[in-house]
């Protein structure tokens, strides 16, 4: 029997890969679903459209990336073929694509202009290549199927510069001749690995992870060290293949586990793994853009306390904006999405922590809190191992009203803390406690009422073998 010190060593053990960590780095990004759909008002296409249908009058991409990056935005995945099978791109392997459509006379690639828009705006660019295909012939035919998406695939990973995420959805519907399709994931990943080795893989793969909703819900203890029996990918197609309606919304938030990597959970699982959370919601009712719902773009108050809850919660934000059919984010969703990022650039534009003395109670010697005021992985704040809390105090060079706290643990080296509590220094000398939690992950923010104070303390109450922490913020 592990003590318990022998069990937390083992699970500081498991640490996120490069390619993870630059996907938890960028923190928000965004979806743009964009297909036949858009044209013919529906959330799922059967595969039947017509290509003539997709006819995007004004498309420019320079738009999208414009919009994204006023919200703050830092890379964004396209649908380059969702569940009707219809390619944005003009693929050699099928007709049922771009160059059969009015698109710039069937001479357009929407990859093309999208991928070059994200990478003359500094945006990363991914792609959703959907694995259910309801238009393919060979469609159920096992390997002949495979063959074909691998071809799309490299299609995707070799003509369109570098990719920082491939997006596999898990739904395995059926397809034109009645059958279902058994994915060759691992020949997926092999090909992926081969030929864009720094991209992540998300949902119905190895590198990131779903949250279970698509509602925009966050859990309170949100771990990236999980078992590596949780969420195989037959799993994950269980879970999507109900139709994708607001009910299901809802109880997909029920239907998966609301803890998913505390010490308890992981008593008994066989291994470990880095398997970070991803937030995918849309700023619309649907993923698909739809007329009727233009007075229902989420507000930039709703957007922003998803950000809070997700960024702020150690899970990363993929928030899905919908193009219209002239190619465009709607007025609608450019104006929330502005209001949005100009509230956090605000909000956080100055870090009172930066002109601030940090110490702490307790430091190994090499480690000390001075670190704590650069926001990055080259240095770090560590007491000994074995000691599994922490008293950091932030000292203002004066009063302020601060109503935000930051603090990010050095995901290099795992997930370790396990409850905190913020404190701030009143004038007559009690302490006020703004905020507590448990997990903080690779970023936890702590919002609070306004409180007047020079002061601001940090105490980690319970941490896996010792708390390493990169960053404090104060605002
Ligand atoms: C789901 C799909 O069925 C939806 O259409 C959408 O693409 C969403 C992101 O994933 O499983």
């Amino acid at each position: 029997m592990y003590s318990q010190y022998e069990f937390d060593k083992q699970l500081v053990k498991v640490c996120p890969t490069p390619r993870q960590l630059a996907v938890e780095e960028m923190e928000f990004y965004a979806f743009a679903h964009f297909t036949v759909n858009t044209f013919t008002d529906k959330e799922w296409g059967d595969g039947t459209e017509p290509e003539s249908v997709f006819n995007p009058t004004e498309l420019d991409a320079d738009q999208w990336v414009d919009a994204l990056k006023a919200a703050g935005i830092k890379g964004l995945i396209l649908t380059c073929k969702h569940h009707d099978g219809f390619c944005l791109w003009p693929s050699a392997y099928t007709e049922h694509c771009v160059k059969n459509s009015p698109f710039r006379d069937g001479k357009g690639d929407v990859v093309r202009e999208v991928a070059d828009a994200c990478a003359k705006g500094g945006l990363k660019f991914g792609v959703y290549l959907s694995p259910w295909d309801r238009n393919s012939a060979v469609y159920g035919q096992g390997k002949a199927y495979d063959d074909y998406f691998c071809n799309q695939l490299t299609e995707l990973l070799t003509q369109y510069g570098e990719i920082f995420t491939v997006w596999f959805d898990g739904a395995c519907g059926e397809g034109p001749n009645g059958k279902r399709q058994v994915y060759d994931f691992e020949r997926y990943y092999a090909l992926i690995r081969k030929l864009q080795p720094d991209a992540a893989i998300a949902i119905c793969g190895p590198d990131i992870r779903w949250c279970g909703n698509e509602a925009g819900d966050t859990r309170e203890s949100e771990w990236s060290v999980l078992p590596t029996a949780f969420m195989t990918p037959e799993e994950v197609a269980a879970n999507s293949q109900q139709a994708d309606t607001a009910e299901f919304r809802e109880k997909t938030i029920d239907c998966m586990q609301r803890d998913l990597g505390s010490r308890e959970f992981l008593q008994g699982a066989k291994g470990y793994r880095w398997y970070p959370s991803e937030t995918d919601t849309s700023i619309r009712p649907g993923w698909f853009y739809h007329a009727s719902e233009d007075e229902r773009v989420r507000s930039a108050e709703t957007l922003i306390d998803i950000w809070y809850r997700t960024v702020g919660g150690n899970s990363t934000l993929l928030l899905n904006i919908p193009p219209d059919r002239r190619g465009l984010f709607h007025e609608n969703d450019v104006r929330n999405l502005r209001e949005m990022g100009d509230y956090i650039r605000k909000t956080f534009a100055v870090n009172l922590a930066e002109n601030a003395t940090i110490t702490a109670d307790r430091d190994d010697g090499y480690h000390t809190a001075d670190a704590l005021k650069v926001d990055s992985y080259d240095d770090y704040y560590k007491p000994f191992d074995g000691e599994n809390t922490a008293e950091i105090t932030v000292k203002l060079d004066k009063v302020c009203d601060v109503t935000h706290v930051v603090i990010k643990e050095h995901i290099p080296m795992s997930q370790r803390v396990e409850a905190y509590i913020v404190e701030a220094l009143l004038a007559d000398g009690t302490w006020k406690e703004v905020g507590k939690g448990t997990t903080i992950g690779y970023k936890k923010i702590e919002r609070f009422d306004a409180v007047a104070t020079d002061t601001v303390r940090i105490r980690i109450t319970d941490s896996r073998v010792c708390p390493i922490l990169s960053f404090i913020g104060v605002y």
